[in-house]
């Protein structure tokens, strides 16, 4: 049988990329200089889309496939593929969840203590020498029984939630409605109540049209001068203008984001800000994650052109 034809959207581990070269024919789109030319050459063949949390299938790859039967995502996210596209024309799309919940609510716990700790700043107090020069570290904000708020229950906001409890933290949570698996956490329908009965504010819920900016100035004004906002799930989760306004201003006490608007390049002023935790969208970057997330990848292709059930679907 031919290798089924698929497009590459961006790059993977070596560990991924030989499996998949070996069982598919795979056309890199991110390596093409001219893509619109790349697209119209290889769109015909292409059966296959296999791409990335942050990068997903936009409109123009989805037109130029016309034989595109399935859209494998490396990463839980799949806001960035064109759903309605993808439902119009029967496709099946598949993503990697579970893999990786434990190290993005690690990540997540990891950011709300370096940030409020202020670990960053310390470290590079002892290696300029100022420890020596000018004595003790300034203090910081402590963390354990503080009152976090958790906005997005799912698989990741629970295992942030578990984690925070070793913090001896009260949690309270948003979502669309109570869950049943939520310890006795108390529920709060609205973000904005959420971000005025905390100190930390965790954004973990999936991104969809529906939740663009939920947090917008209203929760980040309730949250307030000592509060921290911390995103491990999507920048359009968040009204970036409304954050980097308090953060500059001091409506908002600090911030500690993984995600952000036009990532990796992102807006400037979040570089001057002192009270801004930046990082990298490394929240899955694990090597025990991303090597079973790219297995997901792959079996989740391997099992549709065998005729199989998919392993992970979502539409
Ligand atoms: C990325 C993510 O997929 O899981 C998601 O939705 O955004 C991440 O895990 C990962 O950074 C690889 O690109």
């Amino acid at each position: 049988m031919t290798k089924p034809h698929i497009l590459q959207v961006g790059p993977y581990p070596e560990w991924d990329q030989g499996p998949l070269d070996a069982s598919f024919h795979m056309h890199r789109y991110f390596e093409a200089v001219d893509k619109a030319a790349f697209l119209a050459d290889v769109g015909p063949q292409i059966r296959g889309i296999a791409t990335r949390g942050e990068l997903g299938a936009n409109a123009a790859m989805i037109a130029a496939c016309p034989q595109w039967e399935v859209n494998s995502v490396y990463g839980v996210g799949y806001d960035a593929v064109d759903l309605e596209a993808a439902r119009a024309r029967g496709i099946r799309v598949t993503n990697t969840p579970d893999v990786l919940t434990n190290d993005v609510a690690d990540l997540g716990v990891a950011m709300m203590l370096v940030q409020s700790r202020g670990m960053i700043g310390a470290e590079a107090w002892v290696r300029d020498g100022s420890w020596a020069a000018k004595g003790l570290y300034p203090l910081q904000r402590r963390v354990w029984g503080k009152r976090a708020g958790v906005l997005g229950l799912g698989r990741i906001g629970f295992e942030v939630a578990k984690r925070l409890t070793g913090f001896d933290l009260e949690i309270a949570y948003s979502d669309v409605g109570p869950k049943e698996y939520a310890k006795g956490w108390e529920y709060i329908a609205d973000p904005v109540a959420l971000a005025a009965r905390s100190d930390f504010l965790f954004v973990t819920l999936a991104a969809s049209a529906a939740t663009r900016h939920i947090v917008g100035s209203e929760v980040i004004a309730a949250l307030g001068p000592s509060g921290m906002l911390i995103n491990i799930s999507r920048a359009s989760n968040i009204d970036e203008d409304a954050l980097l306004a308090a953060l500059e201003d001091g409506t908002l006490g600090s911030a500690a984001l993984d995600v952000f608007e036009g990532e990796p390049k992102l807006n400037p002023r979040f570089l001057a800000l002192p009270n801004v935790l930046v990082q990298p969208h490394h929240a899955s970057g694990t090597y025990e994650t991303r090597q079973a997330m790219g297995k997901l990848v792959r079996d989740n292709l391997t099992a549709h052109f065998a005729g199989q059930p998919l392993l992970t679907q979502v539409a």
